[in-house]
């Protein structure tokens, strides 16, 4: 097995899936090389290094098989590096039953956003707003199920179900606002809105990965929210593209 280091991460700043894989390398203290792609010309390595789905992220380790598939990567990552900062839980039970929530949060809950932005009428758009409600409140439950009564999916630490879904957090209060609605919501997800207003889930949002990333994403983080009419920021809030915690309301205002 290859040794830890010499890890390259094939990304772009915007990708939560790729901010995914940045997370879970912070939280883990893992040094990687962050190679940006341009997703609208692939690069050779690229289509070389995910041939079959064509995407980010991809990491590639100590010159050996790439690894596509940002649930791939971060267990992965998990297991090159257990001693720090254990991401997924030790119990097989508890594991498969944050591996099931993980593909409901792929492939049920964030497909709704694409979904709600390309459907068009009002009557359409409010129906699959009726849908992503619908799949918050089984988030609030899937919370309330694995979170042992504390506040995190993984309990007093921030886990493996909080990077997953914490790397949808600014695009959910994107879609909120782009929308005018609430999808994690005081009534209906009350104990959500209280996760994600943790201090700790800055770790797994876009503060570290962005300020990694450089400048440049920064900037491109900047540009989009600001072409989506969402202001001017407030001086002092960190780094441009970060749409949580304190700059929800910001976003929302
Ligand atoms: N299931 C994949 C999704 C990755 C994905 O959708 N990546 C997007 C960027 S956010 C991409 O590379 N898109 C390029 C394309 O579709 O051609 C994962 O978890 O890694």
């Amino acid at each position: 097995m290859a040794e830890n280091g010499d890890i390259r991460l094939l990304g772009t700043p915007s990708s939560p899936y790729v901010n995914r894989v940045q997370f879970v390398c912070n939280l883990k203290s893992i040094d990687y090389e962050y190679v940006a792609e341009n997703l609208a010309c692939k690069s050779e390595l690229l289509l070389i290094s995910n041939p079959v789905h064509k995407k980010v992220p991809v990491l590639l380790h100590a010159n050996e098989s790439p690894i596509c598939e940002s649930l791939v990567i971060i267990e992965y990552l998990d297991e090159i590096k257990p001693d720090v900062y254990r991401i997924l839980p030790s119990d097989p039970l508890e594991r498969a039953n944050n591996r099931f929530w993980a593909h409901y949060i792929d492939n049920k809950f964030y497909p709704l956003y694409e979904k709600l932005r390309i459907t068009q009428g009002k009557e359409g758009k409010e129906a699959i707003k009726e849908q992503i409600i619908e799949g918050s409140i089984v988030l609030e439950e899937a919370l309330v199920k694995t979170c042992n009564g504390k506040v995190y999916f993984g309990g007093d630490n921030v886990g493996y179900l909080d990077v997953v879904l914490g790397c949808f957090l600014s695009w959910t209060y994107f879609v909120e606002k782009e929308n005018e609605f609430t999808i994690f919501d005081e009534v209906r997800t009350p104990r959500l809105v209280n996760w994600a207003k943790q201090g700790d889930m800055e770790r797994v949002t876009w503060t570290g990965p962005l300020r990694a990333a450089g400048p440049k994403a920064a900037q491109m983080n900047f540009r989009r929210g600001a072409a989506a009419g969402a202001g001017e920021r407030p001086a002092g809030s960190g780094s441009l593209g970060i749409l949580v915690t304190g700059e929800r309301d910001w976003l929302r205002g």
